[in-house]
């Protein structure tokens, strides 16, 4: 571990911006600290696992319960989701979200850029493991920009020959005073599958507020640019949270709420106050057709 920390330092650290250092169970992780904000990813799953401007408090909501292990999701941060959202559609032994955040992804580049932010690049390329969950050749680059916004870029390139559908999303995990307590706005009047309703489509009618389990996915309407702006109005914390969001026609607005909260090993029982996710993604029909050289970028600017 020591050496790969020391190979990384060498090749990519930024002086007093970016430095690699033994994380949780000493898994790498990456330390940004710039004039800006701060922020800390860990190689594993290329997982955004906090996020802070200059002055200001945690966007991210990260679970204090969190497993750092080897090939296995880390709860809260940003979960990268790839190649699919949700269970696998035929083989439900395949694991939910796909495989892209249980892997340990390789850096790509380290920049500070000239308006005082830093961006890292980390790149995943299928390997055998992958192709046994899932038969496609690809590059996939995860492109974190961090300044009083914090940006990320999922690209993801068809290096094999043929076609290949891929869904995915950036899931996530955001810091908010008391969840009875926000309302979020950026869907009123958008249609969306209530996965806790029989997938029933509903219209979203009025500020979305959360008093129980909530697992939605919302659509764009069709007169919505591409360019989504989510908020989350935060009266315990007195800020609002804008997610804007490129590359992508679904939204999921997920909140556990107790019992879920309680079912899930890695997130503690009162967690779902403390949390919801705001997730830009490519699930449902809004998977995106590939064919051999071309890429998508699926994008989220997170600002306050
Ligand atoms: O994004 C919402 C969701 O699909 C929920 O159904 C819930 O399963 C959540 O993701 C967390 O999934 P995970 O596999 O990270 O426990």
């Amino acid at each position: 571990m020591e050496n790969q920390i020391e190979l990384l330092n060498a090749q990519f650290a930024l002086t007093d911006e970016l430095l690699f250092q033994p994380g949780e169970n000493g898994l790498p992780k990456v330390q940004i600290n710039n004039g800006l904000a701060s922020a800390e990813v860990y190689l594993q799953g290329a997982h955004i696992t906090a996020f802070q401007p200059r002055g200001g408090e945690p966007v991210l909501w990260m679970s204090p319960l969190a497993q750092f292990q080897r090939d296995k999701a880390i709860r809260g941060g940003v979960p990268v989701i790839w190649p699919w959202f949700g269970p696998h559609l035929i083989d439900k032994n395949k694991p939910q979200h796909g495989f892209a955040r249980s892997i340990e992804w390789r850096v790509k580049a380290t920049t500070a850029l000239s308006d005082g932010s830093t961006r890292l690049q980390l790149q995943l390329k299928d390997t055998p493991t992958t192709h046994a969950l899932w038969p496609h050749a690809f590059e996939l680059t995860l492109t974190i920009t961090v300044g009083t916004e914090l940006t990320i870029e999922l690209t993801s390139c068809n290096t094999g020959e043929q076609t290949f559908v891929a869904g995915g999303a950036l899931h996530s995990y955001f810091a908010v005073g008391d969840v009875k307590k926000i309302h979020i706005d950026g869907l009123l009047g958008h249609l969306y599958i209530d996965q806790l309703d029989g997938n029933r489509i509903k219209q979203q009618n009025d500020a979305i507020c959360i008093r129980e389990e909530v697992d939605r996915i919302y659509f764009d309407t069709e007169d919505t640019c591409s360019e989504g702006i989510c908020a989350i109005f935060d009266a315990q914390f007195l800020r609002q949270i804008y997610i804007k969001k490129s590359g992508s026609h679904t939204t999921v607005v997920w909140n556990p709420w107790e019992n879920k909260a309680k079912s899930m090993a890695d997130f503690p029982d009162d967690g779902y106050r403390q949390m919801v996710c705001i997730e830009t993604a490519n699930a449902v029909d809004d998977v995106r057709h590939l064919a051999p050289g071309e890429t998508h970028t699926l994008s989220q600017t997170i600002f306050l």
